[in-house]
């Protein structure tokens, strides 16, 4: 580190991940010098407080990054394709939390927990991307397993919070269950193709010409891309489930070589960013209502997949907005500090 503090830029400061960005700068106690809140026009003179002091959110330009020394990007992947040059031109490095840069070979994506080493591969564009956040819980759990006895094959489905489509999601299931539970004569349904309140969707993000979703490719495509390893095969089902915070997935993994439930235990015990859940004689396992507002990605119901040769089974969860985005994107930005800036 060799600046006392580092300015920051926000962008989509106002949004779902943009409010934790700024909790986790200030709970991790980031050396922040400046900070900069940027949003659309919608929001210029929403304030928020930073470590005692009001920050007023401004409209994000091609002029908003003059003095910036890193910036956090969240407000969707059109905004980063438009924007992320001119941060990158006026001398910022961009982490980016979009789908917009992640695939691109010379753009490093990042899990600190798992491949801290590719960031730095940031200098050949001046940008680091932030994996999903499906993606991302998987390879922090997936990550010990594979460093021992490596893996083939990975079938993954699921359960994800609404808070990943963002503040309106949010507030369209509050909505919903109000709506059901006083009996009004019609449920709103703006945010989703059909009513999140007690029911479950098959469907996250558009549906690609291969039949799988975007958000079950981006699972598939990351993952390879993270590990450094196009042989793994994985398979994703995507569902959005009538939970606020903390997205749950139940993880199949076919190992290439055997590995016992005990010694997936010990590995998990000890692994960066995980907390061991996984007690169920006592009824202890993750669940996304203990995940939410925690840094860890919590593994439980640890158990051998008895249908094939070498397989575990694994129930992991963690906040989709924290680890799955800010918190993610902060550690990035720690370790930029720490050792590249
Ligand atoms: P959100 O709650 O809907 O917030 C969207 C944010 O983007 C708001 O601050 C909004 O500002 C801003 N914004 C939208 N259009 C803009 C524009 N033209 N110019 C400037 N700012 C603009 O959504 P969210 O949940 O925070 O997610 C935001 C984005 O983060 C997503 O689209 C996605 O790309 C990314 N994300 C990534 C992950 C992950 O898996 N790593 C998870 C969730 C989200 P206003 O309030 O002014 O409209
Ligand atoms: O739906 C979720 O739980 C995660 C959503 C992520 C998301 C939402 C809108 C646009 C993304 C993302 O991070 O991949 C994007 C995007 O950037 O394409």
């Amino acid at each position: 580190m060799n600046k006392a503090g580092y300015n920051v830029a926000v962008v989509g400061a106002t949004g779902a991940v943009g409010n934790e960005m700024i909790a986790t700068l200030e709970a991790r106690d980031f050396p922040v010098a400046q900070l900069k809140l940027l949003a659309s026009a919608r929001s210029v003179g929403q304030t928020y407080e930073f470590k005692g002091v009001e920050y007023v959110v401004e409209e994000l330009t091609e002029d908003s990054f003059t003095g910036i020394d890193i910036a956090l990007f969240s407000a969707g992947g059109s905004v980063s394709e438009a924007f992320a040059p001119a941060a990158v031109a006026s001398g910022a490095v961009v982490i980016d939390n979009t789908n917009a840069f992640r695939m691109e070979a010379d753009v490093p994506l990042v899990v600190p927990e798992v491949n801290s080493g590719a960031i730095a591969d940031f200098r050949a564009r001046g940008i680091i991307a932030n994996p999903n956040c499906s993606t991302i819980q998987m390879v922090v759990a997936l990550k010990p397993i594979y460093d021992a006895v490596g893996i083939r094959r990975i079938v993954v489905s699921t359960y994800q919070a609404v808070s990943g489509t963002g503040k309106k999601a949010i507030d369209e299931l509050e909505k919903q269950v109000l709506a059901i539970f006083n009996q009004a004569p019609e449920i709103p349904v703006k945010v989703y193709p059909h009513q999140i309140a007690f029911n479950c969707l098959p469907q996250i993000d558009i549906f690609l010409e291969n039949g799988y979703t975007k958000e079950e490719m981006k699972m598939v495509r990351e993952t390879k891309k993270i590990f450094a390893d196009d042989n793994i095969r994985v398979t994703a089902t995507a569902v959005r489930v009538p939970v606020f915070y903390g997205h749950s997935e139940s993880i199949n993994v076919e190992t290439d070589e055997k590995i016992s439930v005990a010694e997936v235990r010990e590995l998990l015990e000890r692994a960066p960013g995980v907390e061991l859940v996984d007690d169920p004689a006592q009824k202890r396992y993750p669940l996304a209502i203990d995940a939410a507002g925690q840094d860890a990605t919590l593994v439980g119901r640890i158990r051998e997949d008895e249908s094939i040769e070498n397989g575990i089974n694994l129930w992991v969860v963690a906040d989709n907005i924290r680890k799955g985005a800010a918190l993610n994107a902060v550690q990035i930005a720690e370790i930029l500090i720490r050792e590249y800036l």
